[in-house]
C-alpha cells in the first residue's frame, strides 16, 4: 500500500475498545500512535475492577477477540483476573507496549483546525491527526449521595475500586445494590463473613447460570491444537448471540421463555414465599441489563445473610439505619451501585471545532452517528462510544467492527483525500431517529430503571442486530460528512 502521508493518532484508554483500535491500526500498516492509559495498566473496566467473586457473565469464547483467540480458558464464565490477563497477553503478543503510556490521564483535547492537540495530567501533549476515544462505559464509579456517609467509623468501599487488603473475613458487612456487581459480591463474600446483609432497593431477575463450570481440560488441548475448530466454536457461539439480540430487540415467544425461565429460576431456589417476594421485581425479566448466578439465591438462604429492602434513611458511627427506624451494624460497607454510565469521555475538556465543547453537545444526553462520530468534532471517532451494543452483541467484536470503520476513514486522510472529516449534523440526526424508532419493541424499553437509561430519559443502547451493525460501519459514507482539505 502506498502512503503519501503517515496519521499520527492518539487512543485514549487501554480497555477492550482501545486495545482492538489499537491492532487494527496496526494490522493496516499504521505505526504512529499512542495509546494514553489512566490506570496502571491495560484492562480497562477488567484493570479497574477485582472485587471478590468478579466473573464475566458472557461465555469465555465470546469474550474475546476474533483476532486474538484463546483455546484455554478456565471456566466457561471466565473469572475477572483471567480476562485482565488475557487483555495483558494481547497487548504482548501484538507488541503494543512501546506505544502505551500508563499513569497517564488525559485532561484536554483540542480540535486545532488540522487535528487534535491531546494533553494529559503530568503536562505533556501530542499532536495527532486522529483521536480514538475509547474510554468504556462503566468507568465512573456512582456513589449514592446517602445522609451520613462521612460518620461511619468502619471500612467503606466501592467494588469498582475494590481495596484488597481489607479484611473481609469474619466481618460483618453490608452490600448496597444488586445488579450483577451486588450479586456477585455478595455470592463470594457470604462464605467468609461473620454477617451479610444485603440492601436492595429495588430486585433484579437472577437468572440461574453455571457461573463456575470449568472448561474441560481436554478441551482446551483440543481447542489449542485445532485453531480451525476454535474458530468454529466462536462462530457457533456469534449464532447464540444473535439469538439472544432478537430475544432483547423483538416481542416473540423467544423473549417470553427467556422471561419464564428468570420467573422460574426465582422460583425453583426460593421457596419462602415471604423472601420470594421481596425478590419479585415489578417489572419485566431482561428489562435491566439481566443478572446472571448459580450461587446468589444459595448465599441468600445461608443462615448469616439477611436481605433488607426497606429503604436506607442514614449511615451511622456503626451502621445503617433503615426507614423503619431499624439499626444494622455492620464493620464494613460495600457500595456495588454501579456507574455513572454517560459520563462518557468526561470529565475530560474535549473541545470541538469553533470551540464547542463536548459538554455543550451532549447536554442532553450523549449521541453519536452509528456509535462513533460527534458533529463538531472532526477526525474524532469513539469505540464503544453512544448507543454502543452493550446489551446485545459480543462487545469485542462491535469494537472490532468500528475500529475498522475508524480505520478506513484513517486510510483515506493518509492517501490525501481530505485533511478532517466531520459527520453532519444532519446524519447524526437521522441516526438518533432511527434509533429511537428501533428502541420501541426492545425490552429495554417495557418500564424498568437501569444504567441503559440516560438522565434524559433516553436508552442508550443499540436496537440493531449484529449483521445490521456490521453493514452499517462496514465502510464510510461519504454523503453523511464534510471532508474538508485545509491550507497547511
Ligand atoms: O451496577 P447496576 P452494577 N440506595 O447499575 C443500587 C456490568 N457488569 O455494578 O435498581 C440503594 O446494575 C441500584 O438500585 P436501583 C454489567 O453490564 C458485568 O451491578 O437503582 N441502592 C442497583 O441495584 C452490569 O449491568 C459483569 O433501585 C442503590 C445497584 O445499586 C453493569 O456492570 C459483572 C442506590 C446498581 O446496579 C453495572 O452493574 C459486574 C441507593 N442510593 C458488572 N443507588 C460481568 O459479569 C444505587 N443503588 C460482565
Amino acid at each position: 500500500m502506498t502512503m503519501s502521508r503517515i496519521p499520527r493518532v492518539v487512543i485514549i484508554g487501554a480497555g477492550i475498545s482501545g486495545i482492538a483500535a489499537a491492532i487494527t491500526l496496526q494490522r493496516n500498516g499504521f505505526h504512529d500512535f499512542v495509546i494514553l492509559e489512566k490506570g496502571s495498566d491495560v484492562g480497562g473496566v477488567w484493570h479497574w475492577n477485582h472485587y471478590p467473586g468478579l466473573t464475566c457473565d458472557v461465555p469465555s469464547q465470546l469474550y474475546q477477540f476474533g483476532f486474538a483467540p484463546k483455546p484455554d480458558w478456565s471456566q466457561v464464565f471466565a473469572p475477572g483476573p483471567e480476562i485482565q490477563r488475557y487483555l495483558a497477553d494481547v497487548v504482548d503478543q501484538f507488541g503494543l507496549r512501546p506505544h502505551l503510556r500508563v499513569d497517564t490521564e488525559v485532561v484536554t483535547a483540542e480540535f486545532t483546525g488540522t487535528g487534535w492537540r491531546v494533553g494529559t495530567d503530568d503536562g505533556d501533549s501530542y499532536d495527532a491527526d486522529f483521536v480514538i476515544a475509547a474510554t468504556g462505559v462503566l468507568h465512573h464509579p456512582a456513589w449514592p449521595d446517602i445522609a451520613g456517609l462521612d460518620e461511619f467509623t468502619g471500612d467503606i468501599l466501592h467494588t469498582a475500586r475494590w481495596d484488597d487488603t481489607i479484611p473481609t473475613a469474619g466481618r460483618r458487612i453490608a452490600v448496597i445494590g444488586t445488579g450483577s456487581t451486588g450479586v456477585q459480591a455478595v455470592s463470594a463474600l457470604q462464605p467468609h463473613a461473620r454477617q451479610v446483609t444485603h440492601f436492595v432497593r429495588s430486585p433484579q431477575w437472577v437468572i440461574w447460570a453455571p457461573m463456575r463450570l470449568s472448561q474441560p481440560a481436554f478441551l482446551s488441548t483440543v481447542l489449542d491444537r485445532l485453531p480451525a475448530l476454535n474458530r468454529a466454536l466462536y462462530q457457533a457461539g456469534m449464532l447464540g448471540a444473535k439469538a439472544f439480540t432478537d430475544v432483547v430487540t423483538r416481542p416473540s415467544w423467544r423473549r417470553r421463555l427467556v422471561q419464564q425461565y428468570a420467573r422460574l429460576s426465582l422460583r425453583a431456589q426460593i421457596s419462602d414465599p415471604r423472601l420470594r417476594a421481596e425478590l419479585t421485581p415489578d417489572y419485566e425479566p431482561l428489562c435491566k441489563r439481566q443478572v446472571l448466578s448459580g450461587s446468589y439465591y444459595r448465599a441468600l438462604r445461608a443462615p448469616n445473610t439477611e436481605l433488607v429492602t426497606t429503604g436506607i434513611d442514614a449511615i451511622t458511627a456503626t451502621g445503617i439505619r433503615t426507614i423503619d427506624g431499624r439499626h444494622h451494624d455492620v464493620e464494613m460497607i460495600v457500595f456495588a451501585t454501579g456507574f455513572r454510565a454517560h459520563d462518557y469521555m468526561r470529565p475530560m475538556k474535549l473541545t470541538g471545532r469553533d470551540g464547542i465543547s463536548i459538554d455543550e453537545t451532549w447536554a442532553e444526553g450523549p449521541h453519536a452517528y452509528r456509535m462513533t462520530a460527534i458533529p463538531g468534532f472532526p477526525n474524532l471517532f469513539t469505540v464503544l462510544g453512544p448507543n454502543s451494543p452493550t446489551g446485545s452483541i459480543p462487545l469485542h467484536h462491535a469494537a472490532e467492527v468500528s475500529a475498522r470503520y475508524i480505520t478506513a476513514w484513517i486510510q483515506r486522510w493518509s492517501t490525501g483525500e481530505f485533511d478532517a472529516v466531520e459527520v453532519t449534523d444532519t446524519a447524526a440526526e437521522r441516526f438518533g431517529t432511527e434509533v429511537v424508532q428501533a428502541l420501541g419493541p426492545t425490552v429495554w424499553n417495557t418500564g424498568c430503571n437501569s444504567w441503559y437509561i440516560t438522565e434524559n430519559g433516553k436508552i442508550d443502547l443499540l436496537p440493531f442486530d449484529r449483521r445490521t451493525m456490521e453493514t452499517m460501519l462496514s465502510h464510510p459514507d461519504d454523503d453523511d460528512f464534510h471532508l474538508n482539505r485545509s491550507s497547511r
